[in-house]
């Protein structure tokens, strides 16, 4: 089984940046060569076993995005306080229930699973071809009042399908690769390094929405502890 490995880099989406951004990624000349933008507008639902945040607290994250469940799971040993988030995108029926050991259809049919979570996003997403690298730039906007940017590049595994979590070399080397170009093009766009760490938006949803969830991730270092009292985070962000 050979999955994707998402790496991204989010950042505070204020309405400034998202105004020069678009200025930036609709120009010509630049480093980059723009191949698509697309307007999309779906919904998350979010799904941990009934009762108990097992699949969160290790990290797993499974949702149904429309009708197609995807789980994402860690890759790599990259802490929670770093600026990149790096996962294992699983999108087919077949590699979900290999991992899981389960399948979402028959768990939620069966009532061992449950929703926590409905997140529905408005995205404008750019494709742009940067140092060799597809990159996607999702500008979000949560239906909660909550608006995120992210640069993302997927690297396609050379995987180990029994240890799902473990890094083989060739796929290390294509994320690093993938790393330098995300941080690279971030500058060039005049993307500020956060000071903290910026939420996803689950992580916000979860973080105003269930605060004893959000403590308990707090507590098993899946989110970070700094983090606890933040909130949108635009004022203590530099992309303004
Ligand atoms: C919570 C989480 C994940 C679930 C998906 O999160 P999100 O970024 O909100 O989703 P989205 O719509 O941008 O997904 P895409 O379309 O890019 O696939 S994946 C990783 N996490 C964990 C996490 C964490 N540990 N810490 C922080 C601050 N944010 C997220």
């Amino acid at each position: 089984m050979s999955a994707n490995i998402e790496i991204e880099r989010k950042f505070v989406l204020s309405p400034q940046l998202a105004e020069r951004l678009m200025t930036a990624l609709e120009s010509k000349g630049s480093s980059f060569e723009k191949r698509s933008f697309q307007k999309t507008r779906f919904t998350d639902i979010y799904y941990e076993l009934t009762d108990t945040w097992t699949l969160t607290l290790r990290d797993w994250w499974l949702r149904r995005r429309e009708t197609q469940w995807q789980l994402k799971v860690p890759w790599g040993d990259r802490s929670c306080a770093s600026e990149l988030d790096t996962y294992r995108e699983l999108e087919t029926l077949t590699e979900l229930e290999a991992v899981l050991g389960w399948s979402p259809d028959a768990a939620l049919h069966h009532g061992h699973i449950e929703p926590f979570a409905q997140i529905v996003t408005e995205r404008d997403t750019f494709l742009v071809t940067y140092q060799g690298q597809t990159l996607r730039i999702d500008l979000d906007r949560a239906d909660f009042g909550y608006a995120i940017g992210e640069i993302e590049a997927l690297v396609q595994e050379n995987g180990n399908e029994h240890e799902p979590t473990k890094a083989s070399l060739p796929t290390a080397e294509a994320v690093s690769l993938a790393e330098n170009a995300i941080f690279s093009f971030a500058r060039e766009m005049g993307i500020a390094a956060p000071r903290k760490t910026v939420h996803g938006k689950l992580a916000e949803y979860i973080r105003r929405f269930r605060p004893a969830h959000y403590a308990a991730l707090v507590r098993h270092r899946i989110f970070n502890a700094e983090d606890a009292t933040s909130s949108n985070q635009l004022n203590a962000d530099r992309n303004q």
